[in-house]
């Protein structure tokens, strides 16, 4: 029994490779792959989208969309390339689907799906929000539809990757993030609190560069990935962590809360300030601040930590299920 999902994403190298993650758990059913501008822009992220389904086998059953080119209120901005190679893929130069270009965008899918599917369609976001938020302002009762939003991004307790204090995709579109936050959505944020902590190292690279022709494509995308981080715990597995929390909570520790993100200042543009919640000593921050203290009204669940359950190894695991073709 498979549970109706959306992976929507800005593939990027982590992306590629949370997807082939999120088809090798056999837990879900993926019902569109949607893409939005990030790492790199939008057109090129709808063309990466399009040749990974290829690449993983899904072209001819999962739908790709093209996402939006713009952060919500924002101009545009330069994208991550150094992390993730000029066309966000490392050194590849994969070929196209075989399938004609879906029309519908990833908001219109994402609309649509949660219709079909309402009450029981998890979305998993691991790029900007800025599709999420395009759903939910087109039609705010998609925040009731969606059963849970588990995204990666912001920090809540632990410094930024993109500035001091502020996280890539919190960052890249903070407007969408605090709508989204504040939407009412089930939502689960995990962020750099969480994704330090389950680090891919070249151990783990060893065992994809042994495991065949299958794990060929996998294993140059991370050992690109893992050339780009220059720390000797090895690389973040940021996007391949929400997918996983998706389905089971105990990679991470978290906390129930509300996060509130910094949308006015430049200086820390996209900063995610987690205020905690706790039933049995509730405290009253912001209580000088009644348009703060009003969206404590609503919280969600935040990544603070690793869990008790390892998630690399089921990383690993995991992808060694699911070879790709190319
Ligand atoms: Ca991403």
């Amino acid at each position: 029994m498979t549970a109706p999902i959306v992976l929507d994403s800005d593939p990027g190298i982590d992306d590629a490779v949370a997807l082939q993650y999120l088809l090798g758990t056999g837990l879900w059913d993926l019902k569109a792959y949607t893409t939005v501008g990030g790492n790199v822009p939008a057109s090129q992220t709808f063309r990466n989208g399009r040749a990974l389904a290829r690449a993983f086998g899904i072209d001819g059953d999962v739908p790709v969309h093209r996402g939006a080119g713009r952060p919500l209120t924002r101009l545009p901005y330069s994208a991550a390339g150094e992390f993730h190679g000029a066309e966000g893929l490392g050194a590849e130069r994969l070929p196209d689907a075989s399938v004609p270009e879906q029309t519908e965008t990833s908001a219109q899918a994402m609309l649509r799906l949660s219709r079909q599917y309402e009450g029981e369609l998890t979305v998993c976001a691991t790029g900007p929000l800025t599709n999420v938020a395009l759903a939910l302002t087109e039609d705010p009762d998609f925040a009731r539809r969606v059963k849970h939003l588990v995204f990666m991004g912001g920090a809540a307790e632990v410094p930024g990757n993109i500035t001091p204090v502020a996280e890539f995709n919190a960052w890249a579109d903070p407007d969408a993030v605090d709508l989204v936050v504040s939407s009412g959505i089930r939502y689960t944020m995990v962020g750099l609190d969480a994704t330090h902590g389950w680090r891919f190292t070249k151990d783990h690279l060893a065992v994809l560069e042994d495991a065949g022709e299958g794990m060929a494509l996998t294993a140059r995308l991370m050992r690109y990935y893992l050339e780009a981080y220059t720390e000797a715990a090895g690389s973040p597995l940021h996007d391949p962590l929400a997918v996983g929390v998706c389905a089971d909570e105990s990679f991470v520790t978290a906390a129930d809360g509300t996060v509130v993100v910094e949308c006015a200042s430049e200086l820390t543009r996209g900063k995610t300030v987690f205020i905690p919640y706790d039933s049995d000593y509730p405290r009253a921050y912001y209580a000088e601040s009644p348009l703060v203290a009003a969206r404590t009204a609503h919280r969600g669940r935040v990544a603070l930590g690793t869990g008790p359950r390892d998630f690399t190894a089921d990383f690993v695991t995991t992808l060694l299920k699911r070879p790709g073709v190319a």
